[in-house]
């Protein structure tokens, strides 16, 4: 069912033959395998058995069974909304199949995605981003994105999920690391599938992206870029973050502990001379382990992530 998916556009009809030979049981059981793949690989998508039937002439008779594809692969539930600020992949992304990803930072929005099928989603994202060639235009609007949730098994890089954000209509585009990214994923394309090589990857991928072209401009997927949740303000940069009490969680430990709180402010004269606004983090186990930090430093280290959230082991 899967390879069917890959050659049939949204919408379309799969058909299946079975020849039978003198047993008319034999067919039976084999669309009733078909039908249990059709609705494993597709957990989010509506099949529907389109039409099943027989014909028979004098020497031999078939049956034909036919699935129809979704039209919209939407969700069964409700969009997912994810918020999280860009961290570092593997570099390949762009380098090797021209693709770029966003890839988010999973131990934020673990809890979202726990039960998420592994495959690729479109949507709707917003980066906090001023690019230098496109000035304000970027980070202003919501953009088209197709999203891999998966392990990559194309590659040997390990089983760790990765969310890897893609924005369409983005070619040489500078870098935004460490900005926070807004996601809003409306619908489901295909589950997660090794390929055998990198040009059949880079090959689907554009398939990928022109499908969620496509649905995006559907009205129905369309007015999810007024989101109110994509268009929010960005936490990383909003004064919460930054106020007392605010809570931080660091990926790799510092000072042993991972869970952060901001117990104080102040201003202090830097290296260059100029002022620099600083916040004091309180471990929040061990009151007496306290970092001072320059604010824009936290903003960009990636190690340090605002909210609280299960580190990864
Ligand atoms: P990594 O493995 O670190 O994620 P990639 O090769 O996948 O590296 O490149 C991703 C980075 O490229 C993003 O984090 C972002 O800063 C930048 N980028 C530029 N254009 C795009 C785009 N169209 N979509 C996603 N990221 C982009
Ligand atoms: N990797 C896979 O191994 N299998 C896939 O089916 C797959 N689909 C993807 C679809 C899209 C739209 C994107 C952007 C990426 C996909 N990837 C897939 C992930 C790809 O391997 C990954 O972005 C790079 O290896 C960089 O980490
Ligand atoms: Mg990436």
């Amino acid at each position: 069912m899967s390879k069917c998916s890959d050659l049939v556009r949204p919408g379309g009809l799969v058909v299946f033959q079975e020849l039978e030979l003198g047993d008319n049981s034999k067919a039976e059981k084999t669309f009733a395998r078909i039908r249990e793949a059709a609705a494993a690989k597709h957990p989010l998508a509506n099949i529907s058995q389109a039409q099943e039937s027989s014909s028979s002439s004098s020497s031999s008779s078939s049956s034909f069974l036919c699935l129809k594809l979704p039209e919209a692969y939407a969700f069964g539930g409700s969009p997912l909304r994810l918020k999280s600020r860009v961290v570092h992949g593997f570099k390949r992304g762009s380098k090797q199949l021209g693709f770029p990803t966003a890839n988010l930072h999973v131990p934020t929005i673990e809890d979202q995605i726990r039960s998420l099928k592994k495959g690729v989603y479109f949507g709707w994202a917003k980066v906090n981003f001023k690019d230098k060639r496109l000035g304000e235009s970027f980070g202003k609007h919501p953009r088209k994105v197709v999203v891999n949730v998966g392990e990559r098994p194309s590659f040997e890089d390990g089983t760790n999920v990765t969310i890897e954000v893609h924005i369409m209509d983005y070619a040489e585009a500078e870098d935004f690391y460490g900005e926070e990214m807004r996601v809003i994923l409306l619908g489901f394309i295909r589950p997660e599938m090794k390929f055998a090589g990198i040009g059949d990857l880079v090959g689907r991928i554009r398939r990928d992206i022109g499908i969620a072209g496509k649905q995006l401009e559907d009205p129905e997927w369309k007015s999810a870029q007024v989101d109110a949740f994509v268009n929010g303000r960005n936490v990383a940069y909003s004064f919460k973050a930054f106020e007392t009490n605010a809570k931080w969680t660091t990926t790799k430990k510092v000072m042993g502990w991972t869970l952060f709180r901001i117990v104080s402010h102040r201003k202090k004269r830097g290296a260059g001379g100029s002022e620099e606004k600083q916040v004091e983090l309180m471990a929040v186990c061990d009151k007496q382990k306290r970092i001072w930090l320059d604010k824009t430093a936290l903003k960009k280290d990636l190690n340090w992530q605002p909210g609280w959230f299960d580190p990864p082991s």
